[in-house]
């Protein structure tokens, strides 16, 4: 036991042990959970569809970080550097407007085959796959409205790619024996007041049922609906809230999609997962960090971010909860925005796994609030970075800050020339 890591470690071991934590059984549990990469931080959410239209959608990325990817080659190269720097074998997911094709194809006619380089990856490196309709950045989205468009033959263009995005994400599935969730995210929404707030639900409610009308086999596909309080261009009204969402989930048995950007600044996602999980039957989450708004910047490991995670393993809702990641920030070089942000989100995870949660609970249960907050308190004094530190050793991954000196390389070698 030379290595200081390990000497770190044994001793960390036994302060949690004390506390009747069994460290190792934490760290095998860390390394069955995966986490959704979203393929959108790599190149500012452009996708290969059309790669001179911009981002529209209420949606935005700033910052002209150099080296961003512009083919899907370019884009599975960073990832696979991404992963490679994060400990575990994690997911991706994928966005429709990400397909490879020669000639433009529409959106309500896309085919698996268009995404058949993504699963020949994935199948490669053992990941599995989510997806996404794009309902943005397309020339029958530039009013503002898609699934709930006041035109009929717009709304129906909409279903059908959804219909057919659907029909991917089982692909996927299909292919990669691993279940993908396929999440509806639409911008839809007016700049103002509007006076008719009613009928834009009902065509919504309407055309999510014609999306889902199709029976999927849920070991391939699972439907998200993901909600939202504002975009830029809808900060008056969104059609799609979450009042909508969780009413149409409920009654349609979908997952609900929790985005921790979505909702108003001071309010958080981690206390309403156990009360939405009394009424859907899974959950999707998009970790992300709004900054005075839904401005997906990088996850850092903050209190709302540790809240969430403590709520999945405090509630036991790990095995009905996907966990994906929604930020995109053109300010930094995007591998290690995604390096920062995964591996944040897995300390964070770690962190809750790490709790005595039977002594908080008994605590709780006899009343013993002073005690409660005192363990509370006492375990953030913990050796955690240790554990860390361990696991990202064990998973053959840098330790600590050390994956900088691997984006730095890989920057001058291959970002650069872009
Ligand atoms: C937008 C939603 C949505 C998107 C992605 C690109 O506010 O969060 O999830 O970020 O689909
Ligand atoms: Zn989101």
């Amino acid at each position: 036991m030379s290595n200081p890591i390990e000497q770190a470690y044994a001793l960390a071991k036994e302060r949690y042990a004390a506390l009747g934590v069994d460290v190792d059984a934490a760290l095998q549990k860390l390394a069955t959970i995966p986490i959704s990469l979203h393929c959108w931080q790599g190149d500012d959410v452009g996708g290969f569809e059309d790669p001179g239209r911009g981002l529209s959608g209420g949606i935005m990325t700033t910052g002209n970080y150099p080296g961003k990817a512009r083919t899907a080659d370019e884009l599975r190269q960073d990832l696979d550097m991404a992963y490679s720097l994060i400990p575990g074998t994690h997911r991706l997911n994928l966005h429709a407007i990400y397909l490879e094709t020669d000639q433009k194809v529409p959106r309500n006619e896309i085919q698996p085959e268009h995404f058949a380089g993504w699963v020949d990856w994935a199948k490669a490196n053992h990941h599995g796959v989510d997806f996404n309709p794009t309902c943005f950045s397309h020339p029958l989205a530039d009013d503002g409205f898609t699934l709930a468009h006041p035109d009929a033959g717009i709304r129906q263009f909409w279903i059908e790619h959804c219909m057919a995005s659907r029909e991917i994400g089982a692909y996927f599935g299909r292919e990669l024996g691993s279940t993908a969730v396929t999440n509806v995210w639409i911008p839809d929404g007016y700049k103002d007041t509007p006076v008719d707030r009613l009928g834009p639900r009902q065509r919504l409610q309407d055309a999510l049922d014609q999306v889902f009308a199709k029976p999927l086999d849920p070991t391939h596909n699972l439907d998200a609906v993901e909600c939202k309080l504002f975009g830029i261009g809808s900060e008056s009204y969104v059609v799609g809230s979450h009042e909508f969402y969780l009413g149409y989930a409920s009654s349609r048995q979908k997952l609900l999609c929790l985005d921790a950007g979505h909702f108003h600044p001071t309010e958080t996602i981690a206390d309403k997962i156990s009360a939405v999980l009394l009424y859907v039957p899974e959950l999707l989450l998009h970790v992300s960090r709004g900054v005075r708004w839904d401005s997906d910047h990088v996850v850092t490991l903050t209190d709302e971010l540790q809240a969430i995670m403590q709520e999945l393993v405090r509630g036991n809702f790990l095995g009905r909860t996907h966990i994906g990641l929604d930020f995109f920030d053109a300010s930094i070089n995007r591998v290690a925005a995604w390096t920062i942000g995964t591996r944040n989100a897995l300390r964070a995870l770690l962190m809750a796994l790490l709790e005595p949660i039977d002594q908080l609970r008994t605590l709780e249960a006899a009343g013993d609030f002073t005690a409660r907050l005192a363990l509370l308190e006492a375990l953030k004094g913990l050796p955690f970075g240790a554990v860390w530190d361990q696991y990202c050793q064990q998973q053959n991954v840098p330790v600590g800050y050390a994956f900088m000196d691997e984006i730095r390389g890989y920057e001058k070698k291959v970002l650069a020339n872009r």
